[in-house]
């Protein structure tokens, strides 16, 4: 069945849920959403998590004094309802203060600042248990080429993410970083951009057993790149620590789109690479109900988010089941690509005395072999249109 359950391991963010609908061309279509709301109702589609920026929680001007009455009443929500957070972030974003960034402002002051803003979000992300803190660098970047020296720039966020993983250590909090990539909007261009510059990143870091990323679907598709590949290597990495889960259609403005609009194809392959791969992270949407929908648009929306990724995750099975396919993964070769290219222990002496790799090497007729692509994609068309 296509009914979720905690077990399926769906989260969402308050954010979410909680759009109002307010985009750069107009003003909000819906009305404020309760936090202790989208818990309940997350609750009742399904889900097993919730998860926030520091501001979705506690509005900004929040005086201190008030803070732990919003902690309290969004406790109180879990607690009655058995959700989980597995993921807390840091809104370093919306407030005009961060229009240059916030790790890499160019103003120390505000850097400092970003630092301090996030330390106060991890103790309370470690006091609901959390386990994962994304970082999204919205506003890490520039719009023009001499705003940003890009490589103390990098200096910086390394600064900023090796005294995060200090605090966290020192602390014993048992969390865990990942980074999110994005290649721009809210900036013309964000720092690192793709999950590849952000895995070539995190090795440079004093900790990097600690990092990890988050990449979401449409931000490597509004780079043009493919998402399972990206999340293939991050898989192989070890770096796989969260994802976000949407829809887009192209490269074009982070549509945001619920989990399996968009480009189904990717989402197919996305679901068939989780499963098999054995990832047991949160199944997380970031996405934005349309600013079109009222709330009754809003929980549809959700709820499809999750219906989608079980029915995907039916047919992926149901692929890789089929007896006709694992007969034309035969004939593609899948399972040659498994064995290792040299034997083992082979030298490079060995392998130039093999006159079999080259000098009797039959060049023409291996380029002559036909790799049965088409046929072996067809059947996964067939079984995503569920044929
Ligand atoms: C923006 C995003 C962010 C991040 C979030 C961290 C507002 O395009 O995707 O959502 O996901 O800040 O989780
Ligand atoms: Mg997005
Ligand atoms: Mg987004
Ligand atoms: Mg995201």
């Amino acid at each position: 069945s296509y009914e979720p359950t905690p077990q399926d391991k769906f989260s969402f963010g308050l954010w979410t849920v909680g759009w109002l609908g307010r985009d750069p061309f107009g003003d909000a279509t819906r009305t404020a959403l309760d936090p202790v709301d989208a818990v309940r109702r997350l609750s009742e589609l399904g889900a097993y998590g919730i998860t926030f920026h520091d501001d979705d929680l506690i509005p900004f001007t929040t005086p201190e004094g008030e803070r732990e009455a919003h902690v309290k009443r969004f406790r109180q929500a879990l607690d009655a309802t058995g959700m989980s957070v597995p993921m807390a972030t840091t809104n370093l974003f919306t407030h005009p203060v961060f229009k240059d960034g916030a790790f890499t402002a160019n103003d120390r002051d505000v850097r400092r600042y970003a630092l301090r803003k996030t330390m106060r979000n991890i103790d309370l992300a470690a006091e609901l248990g959390a386990e994962t803190y994304v970082a999204w660098g919205g506003r890490e970047g520039a719009e023009s080429g001499a705003a940003k020296d890009v490589r103390a720039a990098l200096d910086r966020m390394k600064e900023a993410f090796d005294l995060l993983a200090e605090y966290v250590t020192e602390q014993g909090y048992g969390l865990r970083f990942a980074i999110e990539p994005k290649p721009n909007e809210p900036r013309g261009d964000i720092l690192l951009p793709t999950v590849g510059h952000a895995l070539a990143f995190i090795e440079r870091l004093e900790r990097p057993e600690l990092f990890g990323v988050n990449p979401e679907v449409g931000h490597e598709q509004m780079a043009g790149l493919n998402f399972p590949h990206g999340i293939a290597q991050a898989l192989w990495s070890g770096k796989l620590f969260h994802l976000d889960l949407n829809g887009q259609n192209g490269i074009k403005y982070d549509q945001d789109l619920r989990f399996g609009a968009g480009d189904l194809r990717a989402a197919f392959w996305t679901v068939d690479l989780l499963e098999r791969a054995g990832y047991e992270g949160p199944r997380h949407f970031d996405f934005k109900p349309p600013r079109t929908e009222d709330y009754e648009g809003v929980w549809a929306s959700a709820a499809g988010c999750m219906r989608n990724y079980l029915i995907l995750r039916e047919r992926a099975a149901a692929f890789r089941a089929d007896p006709a396919v694992q007969e034309a993964l035969r004939a593609s070769r899948l399972d040659e690509l498994e064995l290792t290219t040299l034997d083992e222990g082979e030298t490079p002496a060995a392998l130039l005395a093999d006159r079999s790799a080259f000098e009797d090497f039959d060049v023409e007729a291996a380029a002559a072999r036909g790799m049965a692509f088409e046929r072996l994609d067809q059947l996964a068309m067939d079984h995503l249109l569920g044929v």
